[in-house]
């Protein structure tokens, strides 16, 4: 039996569901703000969510939908400028507590935390939003219970790359298979996969049906998942 070492969080549609009120709401407030007339509406915005980064996701959508944008000169200043606002308003939306947990994750951090399951994320969000998500919906001081936080720009390539996850686990000093990985998507899937940790996916309105072949199991939530369930998954995946 591998013994479960280490929980490693995604965190947007994981830790809680942060794209369609809070991510989207920003880039639109940011859009506006720049004096563009860009709205992304739930179901676009649904399409966008298959680039992985916002900087890579305005880029992708100037490129279908904004060609005039694309051609301007000064066209990645704009992209980082556009997302730096975007940030601010995300930050702002957070720490106003609009965005909570999703079921669940609050009990199993603290049964993680009871019993010295170490704790890590692995995001392609700004170091940034983690900070004011954790702040916000779980403690002040939440940063600390997280002994590695990789996120956004800290590694060349993002989500399904496994760059991230790789770069966690160096850090943490441990096998993929000491640790579970705990995401909603396909590209996240794929990113920790990629880097041999075994994952557990809990599906959201944006990600269901996706392709989540390799998982451990796909789940709502983690409403009623206990520690003890979670190393069940992981002593069935080695007999299997
Ligand atoms: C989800 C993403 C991020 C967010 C937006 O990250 O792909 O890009 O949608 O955040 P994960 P940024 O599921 O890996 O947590 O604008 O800061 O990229
Ligand atoms: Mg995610």
């Amino acid at each position: 039996m591998k013994k479960l070492h280490a929980l490693i969080f995604d965190v947007d549609g994981t830790l809680a569901d942060t794209e369609r009120d809070g991510h989207r709401v920003a880039f639109n407030l940011a859009f506006t703000e720049h004096g563009l007339d860009w709205n992304w509406d739930e179901d676009l915005y649904g399409e966008l969510l298959t680039v992985t980064g916002g900087k890579e996701r305005i880029r992708y959508f100037a490129e279908r939908h904004a060609p005039d944008f694309i051609a301007r000169p000064d066209f990645p200043a704009l992209v980082a400028a556009l997302h730096a606002t975007k940030t601010e308003h995300y930050v702002r939306l957070v720490d106003s507590g609009q965005i909570p947990l999703r079921p669940g994750i609050a009990r199993l951090i603290d049964a993680a935390r009871a019993s010295s399951v170490r704790l890590a994320i692995a995001t392609t969000t700004t170091p940034e939003n983690v900070a004011a998500l954790l702040r916000a919906a779980i403690a002040p001081d939440a940063m600390d219970w997280f002994e590695v936080i990789g996120a956004g720009d800290i590694v060349p390539a993002k989500k399904p790359a496994p760059d991230i996850y790789n770069w966690v686990l160096e850090r943490l000093g441990l096998a993929p298979d000491q640790c579970l990985a705990l995401e909603d998507s396909e590209n996240g899937l794929a990113a920790s996969l990629g880097a041999g940790i075994p994952t557990l996916i809990t599906e959201n309105t944006y990600t269901r049906g996706q392709n989540f072949s390799g998982a451990l199991a796909v789940l709502p939530d983690l409403d009623k998942v206990t520690l003890s369930d979670i190393q069940q998954h992981l002593n069935k995946n080695l007999t299997s």
